[in-house]
């Protein structure tokens, strides 16, 4: 068996090491737009050597409907494309790969960063009991209005948009967030999803936005280039229990099987907590998906080694380890002692917090 350092191949992407940062949402791009700062955060944790040999970046809107966090970075003009140029450069030069996490909030939004301050979209007109990001804190969601069935071709589209405009800025690939209670989770849960049209109702109804997303973004810029997030049991941003989602998910995975996605990244549990929030056997959903598995979901060193060495996994995704550890890879490979996260800097502000945590060398 391979170790948590050894290379993979994941559809088109060779990767030096098994080791990978996930999306986290930092609340730096003012404007919508990447900046410098951003580049040099990920530049930091790109070294395969010493960091990671893949970064999926903090989630992207594919549209301006799909923002719902104050200062998150774009990805639905030329020049949000010419502007993530610089991140891709900085991390291929470094030596790892970098995909776009692909995002539409829906509901998880707010009037004052919709378009017009409409009310945000969603599968639902119910409103979700969780908080978004603004300048001056987290505040309630807006209420949303439910898409039309005549509107789902343009979100297919937007996503499909962002894709291309993805490679036009550097990108490895994408990765489809359908996790978290965002808007592909809105469709897939029937906690959330109260529709009568085709999208509504049924199983295969419900994985039917996810299935025509990935349909587009896999013929936009290939299979061999594209990932998804799932999340099947979180109850994160008010996504309610789905009454049956070992049956959803496997159906999800099932239907997506023709497209040969390149990676399935699963979050176990619930986001950023429990691991055992709900039941779930991610086995069973793994024995049908036949790309590269991706865990997530407080993996410690010996996790990720157990993960991988016991071939439970093919990639180990971390997320806050790697905001305080932008050498985490060499702190794996050392069995080194971890910085402390700063939580009060996770979300907007500057350097603090960002690009100040130190290096094992400088610790
Ligand atoms: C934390 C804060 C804001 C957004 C997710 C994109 O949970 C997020 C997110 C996380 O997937």
């Amino acid at each position: 068996m391979p170790t948590l350092f050894d290379p993979i191949r994941v559809g088109e992407l060779e990767l030096a090491t098994r080791i990978v940062m996930t999306p986290l949402t930092r609340n730096r791009a003012p404007g919508q737009m990447s900046n410098a700062l951003m580049a040099q955060y990920y530049a930091q944790r790109a070294d395969p050597a010493t960091g990671a040999a893949l970064i999926v970046t903090e989630a992207t809107p594919v549209c301006p409907e799909g923002h719902g966090y104050v200062d998150t970075p774009g990805l639905h003009s030329a020049e949000q494309a010419a502007a993530w140029r610089q991140i891709t450069d900085a991390v291929h030069a470094r030596g790892a790969k970098i995909v776009a996490q692909l995002w539409h909030v829906g509901r998880v939004s707010h009037v004052s960063l919709q378009p017009g301050g409409a009310p945000p979209v969603s599968s639902t007109a119910r409103v979700a009991n969780a908080k978004t990001y603004l300048h001056g804190g987290f505040v309630p969601c807006s209420p949303p209005r439910a898409l039309a069935t005549h509107e789902i071709p343009g979100i297919v589209a937007a996503y499909r948009r962002a894709a291309r405009l993805a490679m036009d800025a550097g990108f490895d690939g994408v990765e489809v967030h359908g996790a978290n209670g965002y808007l592909i989770d809105q469709f897939l849960r029937d906690s959330i999803n109260d529709r009568s049209d085709a999208y509504g109702g049924p199983i295969a109804n419900r994985i039917r936005l996810l299935v025509e997303v990935m349909t587009a973004v896999t013929d936009e810029i290939g299979s061999g280039r594209t990932g998804l997030r799932l999340s099947p049991v979180t109850p994160s941003n008010d996504a309610g229990p789905d009454s049956d989602p070992q049956s959803l998910f496997e159906a999800a995975v099932d239907a997506l099987a023709p497209l040969k996605l390149a990676y399935l990244h699963v979050i176990e549990g619930q986001t950023g907590g429990a691991r055992d929030v709900a039941p779930f056997d991610y086995a069973a959903l793994r024995r049908r998906f036949a790309g590269a598995w991706m865990v997530n979901n407080g993996y410690t060193r010996q996790m990720a080694l157990d993960a991988v060495a016991s071939g439970a996994a093919d990639l180990v995704a971390f997320g806050r380890a790697f905001i305080a550890n932008p050498d985490l890879g060499l702190r794996l490979q050392l069995d080194a002692p971890l910085n402390a996260l700063d939580k009060a800097t996770l979300y907007g502000g500057g350097a603090a917090g960002y690009t100040d945590y130190p290096t094992l060398d400088r610790a």
